[in-house]
């Protein structure tokens, strides 16, 4: 089933103009004196790289949802990833995501819910008003970033799939096809790339279906056509790319838990105070900073969102819980 809900408020395909449109566009209206019309949204972005589909988004007022910290570099935030689907390395991503082909592109919501279907990414683009939110991203690895992403609550979707009662978690599935992944050829991981929400935690404002980032639509490296963004959580919790999202009675086993379960907990938020076991988890590098004199910067507990998502973890032992 092809679900296609149009809705008068979020951005229509037609609206997610190439750059040099949006430029010239610009470029008149400040020839006619009307420059200060242009929506508001475009002054605050921090610049793109200019190559990409323009998606603008509202900055977002929900709590926590724009942090002050500067934003990364667009050109630091697209050439030092990890997607392993691309290969190891943190340039491999930039250097061979190329062949993804995110358009187009469907994602199957399935599993326990009165609605499930395949959503096409005009549809999901359509689904809520796009929002620009400012978080930081913290991988398990020990350094982060400050990315404007663009999206809305990946709650939206899970309330238009109607989870039924018996849905106690939420399973995420990245695109496997070795014809567009080089580094699905390497057993780093088993394939595809999976990882898993409780409920509660899918359903928190902070949780977000990010399309684009920098005013953009999604590099490929970075995920493209549709990704998660947990911004309380180690990286490797926000899948990239995703085909499937389904809802379940269990506990899904992610990839990284499989891979190494003594070292990557179902929960992995971010938590200064329980070390990686090859590693302390008590500071972090800022992508951008580290030059030969950069401070390293101290890890906060749930990665500074703790205002906003400790209740969720409330009375659990997050040792036990890593
Ligand atoms: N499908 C998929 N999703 C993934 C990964 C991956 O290898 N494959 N890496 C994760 C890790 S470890 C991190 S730190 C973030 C990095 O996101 P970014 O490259 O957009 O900064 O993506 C996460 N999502
Ligand atoms: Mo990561």
């Amino acid at each position: 089933m092809l679900i296609r809900i149009p809705t008068p408020h979020a951005p229509r395909p037609s609206e997610i103009t190439p750059r040099t449109t949006y430029l010239t566009r610009r470029a008149a209206l400040a020839g006619l004196g009307l420059a200060a019309a242009a929506p508001q949204v475009l002054a605050q972005t921090t610049p793109g790289g200019g190559r990409l589909a323009r998606l603008p988004g509202q900055r977002s007022t929900a709590a926590g949802a724009v942090v002050l910290d500067k934003p990364t570099a667009y050109a630091d935030a697209t050439s030092y990833n990890n997607f392993y689907e691309f290969g190891t390395d943190k340039s491999d991503p930039a250097e061979r995501a190329h062949t993804l082909k995110p358009r187009p592109w469907t994602v199957a919501v399935e599993g326990e819910c009165a609605r499930p279907g395949r959503y096409d990414l005009d549809t999901l683009l359509r689904l809520a008003p796009m929002e620009e939110r400012v978080y930081r991203l913290r991988c398990v690895e020990g350094w982060s970033m400050v990315i404007p992403w663009v999206g809305y609550p990946l709650a939206e979707l899970i309330r238009k799939a109607e989870p039924t009662g018996k849905a106690r978690f939420v399973e995420f599935t990245s695109l496997a096809d070795r014809a567009q992944m080089p580094g699905l050829r390497s057993g780093v991981l088993d394939w595809p790339y999976v990882e898993g929400l409780r409920m509660d935690e899918a359903r928190h404002p902070l949780a977000l279906l990010a399309f684009g980032m920098y005013g953009e639509v999604l590099p490929n490296q970075n995920g493209a056509p549709v990704r998660i963004v947990l911004p309380w959580k180690y990286g490797f919790k926000s899948a990239k790319s995703l085909v499937r999202i389904r809802f379940v009675e269990k506990q899904p086993r992610s990839s990284w838990e499989q891979s190494a379960p003594q070292e990557y907990g179902f929960y992995s938020n971010v938590n200064p105070h329980v070390a990686h076991p090859r590693w302390s988890q008590a500071t972090e590098r800022r992508i951008g900073e580290d030059g030969l004199f950069a401070r390293k910067r101290p890890t906060l507990m749930f990665n500074g969102y703790e205002a906003q998502v400790g209740q969720l973890y409330a009375g659990m032992d997050l040792k036990k819980h890593f």
